[in-house]
């Protein structure tokens, strides 16, 4: 009997059941709704070779309901992925197996990125799609023509950053993009209809999107409505009205049937229902090798893929991208502009270094892709060499994002996953909270994003307290795998900008200043006195008695109550802490002479003391915030909260009074 698209389907069905009722946990309700939409994508549309995971011209698929991931693990075993084997299907969610609970980046092959936190995966797709257009533009058609599929449920289009990602898609008119909703009309809690009442193919269509409505359990109209997906000059949505899971027996349709909850007996009714006899964790013969030929399909087109590369003048160029390597001369005219600084030092916001860095960097980095979340002005991403992104013409590089601070940040970490662009982009520091969700997804992955964040404290002034970071800093520091520089004047953003490229398994925050602020380094250095997190800036007159430390505008605070302490005699010397994650890959001797042993040590930073103890001690001073803060123009501001030289100054003769 020759193999139909059910018995595939149903293969998924099994082996979902069969996973997450051994581990006791997980989820079999999608995975059994999407079964039949997922083996029509995965063997009619998806373009992809199981042997080879990473060829740079496969589809991308995200799985957004990650919480699915038994869908995407039987995928990946049926197809032939060898990292996936039936062991590893069967150790679904354990300890050290390449199964866990929710698809992982980076973890297991295959698997294009993290998902599991609803809305993430289908804004991160709209990144992957956004950077096939950019390398389309540069390569042609002959080396870049792929698409992105995702699948997404209802958790996935009521989370709020859909929304920013719908929109910012459907305004790029990315065409290669289409998503699979999973409408089954069920979540967690029952049945959606208890928190839904939208029609989202409305509020696709509404976004720009090409819809379309199908029965998503019958296999004939995935594949009809996949094929016209692919014909469609916009991003396309496939709604498929489904049932969670369906095949199960009794249970298909449970309202509560999400997670865990067929048993043995139920599965042993459901595969009875579906006429499954092969025991747990196995595919029949016949059903597996139809699959390995899906697995296979691409082949062909991968190895005449590799053949264009081989012949093309830009093979050099494309595989330097895809490795993610910087170009020979990426630091060249930096250091120019660093040398310069060095010879004439200058006041200006770090914002405006920034923008001065990025001239340089986006010339010499031609895979720099900028933008910013409606404040292009205030955080001065846009440079003479980014020309704006948009259809028809990707070659851009510059997204006007809109708005949206939390999807450009998804977009973000789907551009530097897709890989060949380094994505950068602005908004204010205090929004970090509304991005912070998919920061942490990028540092989890460890993608090379970097994030501008201008307007970093009260010195933004009159705007307010609603503007205004106080702990934002404090925040972000405890992310792990997350840089976060706060450099002090024009040389040190130039050094935080040069490490946060040459870190590309991590994310970086640039958090700078709107208001201007001294130059507090005078001449040039032989290195990069930044990539250390911390270093010492100004040494004391004699022995110090007192060690400051800052960062940012606050630095140029210390200098200036270092000089009133030396005009009374007392030693003082002060450390600039750009970057305290890369101070803490320092050895121990180098952070320990770098904190020194002077009796008496403070911090100086607008923002609050969380985290300052590691260079003060418990009982070392701090001058900062400790509430939020308020509307007036900056230099006020800084007085009425008491971060000045004189009050680091007072504190210091206190504490050596004491
Ligand atoms: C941001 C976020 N909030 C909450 C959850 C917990 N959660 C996981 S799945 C789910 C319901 C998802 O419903 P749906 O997307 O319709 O999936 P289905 O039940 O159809 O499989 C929830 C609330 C999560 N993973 N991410
Ligand atoms: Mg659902």
């Amino acid at each position: 009997m020759p193999v139909s698209p059910l018995d595939m389907a149903n293969a998924i069905r099994a082996l979902s059941m069969d996973a997450v009722n051994k581990a006791k946990s997980g989820h079999q309700g999608m995975p059994l709704g999407m079964a039949d939409a997922a083996t029509a994508l995965w063997t009619k549309a998806l373009k992809y070779d199981a042997a080879h995971p990473d060829w740079p011209d496969r589809d991308r698929f995200v799985l957004s309901a990650g919480h699915g991931s038994m869908l995407l693990y039987s995928l990946l075993h049926l197809t032939g992925f060898k990292a996936m084997t039936m062991a590893e299907i069967e150790a679904f969610r354990q300890w050290g197996s390449k199964t866990p609970g929710h698809p992982e980046y980076g973890h297991t092959p295959g698997v294009e990125t993290t998902t599991g936190p609803l809305g993430q995966g289908i804004a991160t797709a709209v990144g992957m799609a956004m950077a096939e257009r950019s390398m389309a533009a540069r390569f042609g058609p002959e080396l870049v023509d792929h698409r992105t599929w995702v699948i997404a449920g209802d958790g996935c289009l009521m989370e709020g950053i859909s929304h920013e990602a719908i929109h910012l898609a459907g305004r790029l008119k990315l065409a290669k993009l289409t998503v699979l909703f999973d409408n089954n009309d069920v979540t967690i809690d029952g049945l959606a209809t208890i928190a839904e009442t939208g029609d989202q193919t409305m509020r696709f269509r509404a976004a720009s999107w090409a819809v379309k409505a199908i029965d998503g359990n019958d296999s004939a109209q995935v594949r009809r409505a996949l094929a016209w997906a692919m014909r469609q000059d916009r991003p396309s949505m496939i709604s498929c009205k489904t049932i969670i899971d369906k095949g199960a027996g009794p249970k298909e349709g449970d309202p509560h049937g999400h997670g865990y909850s067929l048993f043995d007996k139920d599965i042993a009714v459901a595969k009875a229902t579906m006429g499954w006899t092969a025991p747990p964790f196995t595919i029949p013969d016949e059903i597996a090798k139809a699959w390995r030929a899906a697995g296979h399909r691409g082949g062909r087109a991968r190895r005449a893929w590799e053949a264009r590369l081989k012949e093309s003048p830009a093979r050099a160029e494309f595989e330097r991208l895809v490795r993610g390597d910087l170009p020979n001369d990426a630091f060249v005219a930096l250091a120019a502009h660093i040398d310069k600084l060095a010879a004439e030092p200058a006041d200006n916001a770090t914002r405006v270094w920034s923008g001065a860095a990025l001239e340089a960097l986006t010339g010499a980095v031609p895979e720099m892709i900028g933008g910013s979340a409606d404040l292009t002005g205030s955080n001065n991403t846009l440079t003479k060499n980014t020309a704006v992104y948009d259809y028809p013409d990707y070659s851009g590089r510059y997204v006007h994002y809109g708005v949206r601070e939390h999807g450009m940040a998804a977009a973000m970490n789907g551009m530097a996953l897709h890989g060949g662009v380094i994505p950068y982009s602005g908004t204010f520091l205090c929004f970090a909270d509304y991005s912070r969700a998919a920061i942490r997804i990028g540092a989890l992955m460890g993608v090379r994003v970097i994030h501008v964040m201008t307007h970093d404290s009260i010195g933004l002034g009159e705007d307010g307290p609603t503007h205004q970071p106080i702990e934002h800093l404090a925040a972000l520091r405890a992310m792990p795998h997350l840089l976060v520089f706060r450099p002090a004047d024009g040389i040190e953003t130039a050094e935080c900008w040069e490490a946060a490229l040459k870190h590309r398994e991590n994310p970086s925050i640039m958090a700078l200043s709107r208001q201007k602020t001294p130059a507090v380094r005078q001449a040039a250095a032989d290195r990069n006195l930044s990539a250390h997190g911390a270093y010492e800036l100004a040494l004391s007159n004699g022995t110090p008695q007192v060690s400051l430390f800052a960062s940012g505008t606050e630095v140029a605070v210390a200098l200036a109550a270092r000089e009133l302490l030396h005009a009374e005699g007392i030693g003082t010397r002060v450390v600039s802490t750009p970057c305290w994650e890369l101070f803490d890959q320092q050895d121990l001797s180098y952070r320990l002479e770098t904190i020194g042993a002077s009796p008496v040590r403070i911090a100086v930073e607008a923002g609050v003391r969380q985290g300052w103890e590691r260079f003060v001690g418990e009982d070392g001073g701090f001058i900062g915030m400790d509430r939020f803060g308020a509307s007036a123009p900056y230099d006020r501001l800084y007085r009425e909260f008491n971060i000045t030289a004189e009050a680091v100054a007072d504190l210091a003769r206190a504490r050596l009074r004491a």
